[in-house]
């Protein structure tokens, strides 16, 4: 359980070592012995905080309809820097990466805007990569789904470099693992699995050099609740474990994290794909593809606390938040808590203690 006010840093990169709480040194842990899963900031020297960069991708290119390119900004509004500096992390915003405009035309071969997704997702993915490679975790302000893509070839390549495994985590109500012969709209946010699987337009499955940049059984589905026809067979026979809505209604949120997190190693690199429209639109009104039935706030907030809890968290994506479809950014401000959630605050502290604990 961390301390209410000083939260705690989440996500070490190595297995985390311990604190001494008198002389603020660390050393590794003893053989056999278990560490604490959290470690107090007030024993932490600052230059062990861990270090965040925010990375900003304002496109709607991939997207249906437009609105997701003002997501950075709006979370920024929300305060996203500071809610993660208040938990003790060395956050720099890195900006917004530049890219072509939405030129708003048709599908062309099953796809919409291809040269315009492609070029967004190589910016995001070098920008993505480089702060890997300087140490960093980096946390992507999309923009619309299609820059997982680039976000996530990023960090495959990263893992392969260096060698630790990889899984993805994708919090999302659809599959997103739409190809151009299923495709109902050539929409390339509706394909990025697919395509980091090695299904898609050559420019984006070999984006890191790497095709396919993820092994299916890296990837854990999270809160699903729309597949296409087509894409259901698809995804069948890829073979991505999926945790729909029908499964957490089953089993709960708790028995679907344990799930999707099970088989860690202490060095695997998690990444995060968060689509806002994972949230039941009752609390996350703001994107443009809601559909009924989501994870609660609650639930919501298990989820991320339990990805927490994994201390392996290695980098994140924000996407699909769409504040023209906000409630004087609502959405974006519970994007930002959660976010809170997953960096290590726990929401229950801040409530009064159940009876019966
Ligand atoms: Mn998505």
């Amino acid at each position: 359980m961390p301390l209410p006010s000083t939260g705690a840093p989440a996500a070490p990169l190595a297995p985390r070592p311990h604190i001494d709480k008198d002389t603020g040194t660390s050393k590794q842990a003893a053989p056999g012995r278990q560490e604490p899963a959290i470690v107090s900031l007030t024993a932490a020297r600052p230059a062990a905080r861990r270090a965040l960069t925010l990375v900003g991708a304002p496109t709607d290119v991939g997207a249906g309809s437009r609105g997701a390119s003002m997501g950075p900004e709006a979370l920024r509004v929300a305060g996203l820097d500071l809610a993660l500096q208040a938990l003790g992390y060395d956050v720099e915003d890195a900006g917004n990466l530049s890219g072509p405009a939405n030129p708003g035309l048709p599908a062309e071969h099953g796809y919409r805007h291809l040269t315009e997704v492609v070029a967004w997702n190589v910016a995001v993915h070098d920008a993505i990569h480089a702060e890997l490679e300087r140490g960093r975790l980096p946390i992507l302000l999309g923009g619309d789904h299609c820059l997982g893509v680039g976000s996530i070839s990023a960090v495959a390549r990263h893992c392969r470099r260096v060698g630790r495994p990889l899984r993805v985590l994708w919090l999302d109500a659809h599959a997103d693992f739409n190809t151009q012969a299923l495709t109902p709209s050539g929409n390339l946010h509706g394909m990025p699995v697919a395509c980091l699987c090695g299904h898609g337009p050559e420019p984006l499955t070999s984006l890191a050099g790497h095709t396919p940049a993820l092994q299916p059984d890296w990837v854990r589905q999270i809160g699903i609740r729309s597949v296409d026809e087509g894409e259901k067979r698809l995804i069948a026979a890829a073979g991505i474990e999926i945790h729909d809505m029908r499964a957490i209604d089953e089993i709960g949120m708790r028995a679907v994290m344990e799930e999707a997190l099970a088989g860690l190693a202490p060095d695997t690199h998690l990444h995060v794909s968060f689509d806002v429209d994972f949230l039941d639109p009752e609390i996350a009104p703001a994107v443009a593809t809601s559909i009924p039935g989501g994870p609660t706030y609650r639930e919501a907030q298990l989820c991320m606390e339990m990805i927490a809890d994994t201390g392996c968290l290695g980098s994140l994506d924000i996407v699909e938040l769409n504040p023209a479809l906000d409630i004087r950014n609502k959405t974006a401000m519970l994007a930002t808590e959660l976010v809170q959630s997953l960096f290590g605050k726990s929401t229950l502290i801040r409530r009064p203690p159940r009876r019966n604990s």
